[in-house]
């Protein structure tokens, strides 16, 4: 990854080390993989990383390996330990206090500094490779979700539970792995957005699945909208106005427009529905599938090689709730959707 660019920042902040500490999620970002445990250091010069042997031995190109035991012996500590290193950068958004009181214990005479912003810039631009990555995971999450259109009407699948599976599955026959537990929501389940997926039974009405894969650690998010049985007049109109507000959206997207310029879009179009859209309009996506750029941030624009969702939603208090989601990306010259598959609201026999 962008190992050197990182170093490069620890030289113009004059940071003489950074440490990350298990579970960030930026070690698995630098070492490519999701460890047991491990603790990376980084200086301007060198990268380490000590990890245990109860993972597979990754391998790693610019990072020095070390092992690191599981026995009182804090090997990593005495390898570490320097007077010369007198700020030392921390990633304020992962560190636990007591990680951060064992740090202070080890260098006393240091200053440390919080780099959670470098270090959220430098995973925001993705690399050539990470795009792959992330295109590879929509292509198969939008394969997943075609998928799951043909085997509904086969009436196999009997719960919210029977959907999840049904698609984290799939993913997983194709050799990926799940970007985050599935959300399959039946009817008014749905009005909660983060509803958790339950054995509550397939009904007549809205189901949503928002479900994703991860593809070599990089990960996708889509949420799709089917209807069992036959939409009403009024349940066509709420999914209509909701994808005219998404797909407004998405053609406004260009280089340097902010997030909040097409948040203000969405909500203008979904008129007084607007009110009942009660998140953010997105999220950018990587190793984590939220992960910056933060959309509340108005200082975060549209930029070249950036993806992000775009997932407007209408939830009515224990009627219904509707969310529409793709995963896209701003190549420099026009948006590409990468989660493919149709939008049509699928009515399914029921
Ligand atoms: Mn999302």
């Amino acid at each position: 990854m962008k190992i050197r660019l990182f170093q490069q920042y620890l030289l113009e902040q004059k940071i003489d080390l950074a440490l990350f500490f298990h579970p960030d999620p930026t070690i698995n970002y630098f070492i490519q993989m999701e460890p047991s445990n491990a603790i990376l250091s980084i200086t301007p010069k060198k990268s380490r990383v000590w990890l245990t042997s109860l993972d597979k031995r990754p391998l790693l190109k610019n990072i020095i390996l070390h092992n690191l035991l599981h026995n009182l012996k804090q090997n990593w500590e005495k390898e570490i330990k320097s007077a010369n290193l007198k700020k030392i950068g921390l990633n304020h958004s992962s560190l636990t206090l007591e990680q951060f009181k064992k740090v202070k214990k080890l260098f006393p005479k240091s200053t440390f500094i919080d780099i959670t912003r470098g270090v959220r810039n430098l995973r925001k631009e993705k690399t050539t490779f990470e795009l792959q990555c992330i295109k590879e995971a929509c292509r198969l999450t939008s394969q997943a979700f075609h998928a799951l259109t043909k085997e509904l009407p086969r009436k196999n699948l009997k719960t919210e539970l029977d959907v999840a599976f049904f698609l984290e599955k799939y993913i997983q026959d194709q050799g990926a792995e799940i970007a985050f537990p599935t959300i399959a929501a039946m009817g008014k389940n749905a009005a909660t957005p983060h509803h958790k997926t339950s054995l509550t039974k397939l009904s007549k009405g809205f189901l949503l699945v928002d479900f994703g894969a991860k593809f070599k650690n990089y990960c996708a998010d889509m949420t799709r909208i089917l209807f069992l049985g036959k939409p009403t007049a009024k349940e066509k109109a709420w999914y209509d106005l909701l994808l005219k507000a998404q797909m407004e959206a998405i053609n406004s997207v260009q280089e340097g427009i902010s997030f909040l310029a097409l948040d203000t879009i969405v909500r203008k179009k979904l008129g007084k529905y607007s009110s009942f859209f009660i998140h953010s309009l997105g999220h950018g996506l990587g190793i984590e599938v939220h992960e910056a750029p933060v959309f509340s941030d108005k200082q975060e624009r549209v930029k070249k090689n950036v993806p992000f969702t775009i997932e407007p939603g209408i939830y009515l208090p224990g009627k219904v709730g509707l969310r529409i989601e793709d995963t896209l990306v701003w190549d420099g010259k026009k948006v590409e959707i990468l989660t493919k598959v149709t939008k049509d609201l699928i009515a399914v026999d029921f």
